[in-house]
């Protein structure tokens, strides 16, 4: 099996420095902790930070370190107090995390910060480069190295390379804000998989790549040059048995009931996050407050167990927060105590396992509402914990994990009456409700476990580069090309089969924009002229046009996708009489849709309707064109007209007419010696499916095809006319 090199800021061991020794301990987080347990079961290394500034280990220390963390598999990126600074605390948690968390009114746009997130960036790949191999396989972790891909791809050709998002990847509108949008697109496109938790999140990432770089893609799939690169999402897991094992544990066992001693018989809410502004702690507490006010008759009745993690406190937000939150706890708790009862228990540090678990086991109900959070996996880890199903979880609709936990009670974090009467709801939930709910979603958390979901990304990755591999060897090299050309010189009977928009000439967005120049019409006449030569233009434009065009040429023209047919000398005909009646009725709501979609328009050929939006508002066209398709289905179905999807274009045309059947009957005509199909759309596929095996078929751009060379664009393809052309001057 090959390497598996995991790399994130933090590795799962912190060094730290206490009372002048070294300690090695488990760091705790989300990532570290989901993927440990991956980790070790495979052929695994680990590159990041150990969590201590460099100045902090005497210069006699650092092979020890080194040492130690190779026995655990990791290796370490050192880092310098004043990077710690810059990077760390400034580009990742005061301009990165608050701006994908949505926090804008909390980002710092500083170039110091940025130019220490390259040269962090740089250092792991620095680092990577050491130990990497040629067949390593490597996942980057994480908004800290969303640079590291393109680093990495430079040097690294062909690794598998695999990058995870943790938090959320922002709409566009917000992404736009960062004056280095640009680098870090480019950068995380250096991957080959780049994976978030949620299809949102895909979908906004899509989004910027297309608007700020340019990409266009086909269901999460982008090329980058001739690079497949695949977006996808993959909600995390937890490490379920864990969890759902914990109340058996003695030392769990133990804390449910030490802390149950002192909660009485009262219920219990929970509350548990790192104490961060995203998780939205300050709003629960007002809401809490307001649930008191509203609802006195829960007075006494219900403890809320409020656990706030520390976490970068050196940042100045973080230090607001946590004052601000201790202020709300004096102030609620002066409020509504009474003796023997105080209504929030408040723990500001990170607790021990045993703790944490007793905690989900024994808590009534679990509030979870973050204003913004990537997944949220405590919310996860207290639906695992209740074996016996009891326990209600009201999370916010503003974490990934609201995406999975549907039988949550569902909330928005922001709506504090929402919130109160969630709690009401949970409080008095029946028991049989409460175990049906937790079933169900623990059903979804056991299968769909932390390994399941690591599992599911490296072979995702593999598969996405075995497709690579597939789609170069089809790439159309100068052995074929050669090959190609001296089989075209020595044959007598040669049938080309050439579609026009996107393979002889680029694709415009303003249709009218194509027409041939000069030189390729000239190109178009050579090849004509040689006798050995039938050449056929198949496209999708409507007769008049290809008459206007090529009126000048003896040379066979297929249009409308086959609709219409001109052997050259010949008029024009058709396979065979088609009905249009039924374009009244498309006409109408094509019209509705040009209505509604600037920049789009409705073209009419003959045994066709084309509503085209190549001009439109990217993201509109896609979920415009979805629309119209869903609008037509029912029209079309059991009818004999069809939908075709084309290139940013619908055509609705009658059944039976494809460019396959078109030159089906030029196909059997003769015994070629010599047959070649190019075209760049989904419509050619039906020419590549009926060509016999010994003939060449090649697609013009990176996208799924049955043909069997690919070329980058129209200009390979006039190159390669232009050399068959050279050698029938060559030739006799
Ligand atoms: C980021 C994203 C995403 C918490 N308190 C204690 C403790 N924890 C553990 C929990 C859980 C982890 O920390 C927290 O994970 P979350 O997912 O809730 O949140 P973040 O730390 O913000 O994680 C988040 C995650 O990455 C994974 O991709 O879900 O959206 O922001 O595992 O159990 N553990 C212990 N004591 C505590 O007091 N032992």
């Amino acid at each position: 099996m090959k390497r598996l090199i995991i790399i994130s800021n933090r590795l799962p061991i912190t060094v730290q420095r206490k009372e002048g020794q070294l300690t090695f301990q488990e760091s705790v987080g989300g990532l570290a902790k989901g993927l440990a347990s991956f980790y070790k079961t495979h052929d695994s290394f680990w590159i990041g930070w150990p969590g201590v500034a460099r100045e902090k280990i005497k210069r006699t220390e650092k092979k020890t370190v080194i040492e130690t963390l190779k026995r655990k598999k990791c290796y370490p990126v050192f880092l310098s107090q004043r990077h710690v600074e810059l990077y760390y605390n400034g580009f990742c948690n005061r301009t990165i995390w608050p701006l994908f968390h949505y926090f804008t009114e909390f980002t710092e746009y500083s170039d110091n910060y940025w130019e220490a997130y390259k040269k962090v960036n740089e250092l792991f790949a620095k680092a990577v480069l050491e130990i990497a191999n040629e067949d390593d396989v490597i996942w980057i972790h994480d908004y800290h190295l969303m640079l590291l891909p393109g680093l990495l791809r430079k040097r690294l050709k062909n690794n598998p390379m695999g990058f995870f998002l943790h938090i959320p990847f922002p709409s566009f509108e917000v992404f736009r804000l960062l004056p280095w949008r640009n680098e870090i697109i480019q950068g995380l496109l250096g991957a080959d998989l780049i994976g978030f938790h949620t299809y949102d999140y895909v979908r906004h990432f899509l989004s910027s790549a297309h608007r700020i770089g340019g990409y266009e893609h086909s269901y999460g799939q982008i090329y980058v040059d001739t690079r497949l690169v695949k977006v996808d999402a993959f909600p995390m897991g937890i490490d379920f048995e864990k969890f759902y094992n914990s109340s058996l544990e003695k030392s769990v066992q133990r804390e449910i009931k030490r802390i149950r001693n002192k909660t009485h018989n009262r219920k219990i809410v929970l509350s548990v996050d790192r104490l961060d502004y995203t998780k939205g702690i300050i709003r629960r507490l007002e809401t809490f407050d307001y649930f008191l006010d509203k609802n006195p008759a829960y007075k006494d009745k219900v403890t809320l167990i409020l656990v706030a993690v520390p976490t970068r406190t050196k940042i100045d937000q973080y230090r607001v927060i946590k004052k601000q939150l201790e202020e709300l706890v004096g102030k609620i708790n002066g409020k509504h105590s009474a003796l023997g009862w105080v209504p929030i228990w408040y723990l500001y540090r990170s607790l021990p396992f045993k703790t944490l678990a007793a905690l989900y086991n024994i808590a009534d109900v679990c509030l979870v509402t973050p204003l913004r959070d990537g997944m949220n996996l405590v919310a996860k880890e207290y639906v695992a914990s209740k074996r016996d199903g009891k326990g209600v979880l009201i999370l916010s609709e503003m974490a990934g994990a609201a995406k999975e936990l549907a039988e949550a009670i569902i909330v928005n974090p922001n709506n504090r009456e929402e919130i109160t009467e969630a709690l009401k709801k949970a409080l008095n939930m029946k028991e049989r409700e409460q175990k049906k709910r937790t079933k169900k979603m623990q059903e979804r958390i056991r299968r769909y476990n932390v390994s399941r979901w690591a599992k599911d990304f490296i072979e995702k990755l593999h598969f996405i580069k075995e497709t690579q591999l597939k789609l170069k060897e089809n790439r159309l090299n100068k052995d074929v090309e050669e090959r190609m050309l001296s089989h075209y010189k020595r044959s007598r009977n040669r049938l080309l089969l050439l579609d026009y928009d996107g393979t002889l000439v680029p694709f415009k967005e303003r249709p009218e924009l194509a027409r041939p120049d000069k030189k390729i019409l000239n190109l178009l006449r050579n090849l004509t002229e040689d006798e050995r030569n039938e050449v056929i233009i198949v496209s999708g434009r409507d007769k008049h046009t290809l008459e206007k065009w090529f009126f000048r040429l003896d040379i066979n023209l297929i249009a409308e996708h086959g609709g219409w047919i001109k052997p050259r000398g010949e008029e024009w005909k058709t396979l065979e009489p088609f009905k249009t009646d039924w374009k009244e009725e498309i006409r109408k709501i094509l019209e509705k849709y040009v209505d509604s979609t600037p920049g789009s328009f409705i073209e009419e050929k003959e045994f066709s309707l084309a509503w085209h939006y190549r001009k439109v508002d990217y993201e509109l066209g896609l979920v415009r064109a979805r629309e119209l398709k869903d609008d037509i289905f029912h029209i079309v179905a059991n009818s004999d007209i069809e939908i075709l999807e084309g290139h940013k274009v619908i055509e609705i045309k009658n059944a039976g007419i494809n460019k396959g059947r078109a030159v089906l009957n030029w196909l059997n005509s003769n015994s070629w010696d010599f047959i070649l199909a190019i075209g760049d759309d989904w419509t050619d596929e039906d020419i590549f499916e009926i060509l016999p095996e010994e003939a060449y078929s090649i697609k013009v751009g990176w996208a799924p095809s049955k043909a069997k060379y690919y070329v980058d664009d129209y200009r390979e393809i006039r190159k390669l006319l232009f050399e068959m052309e050279e050698l029938n001057n060559e030739t006799p």
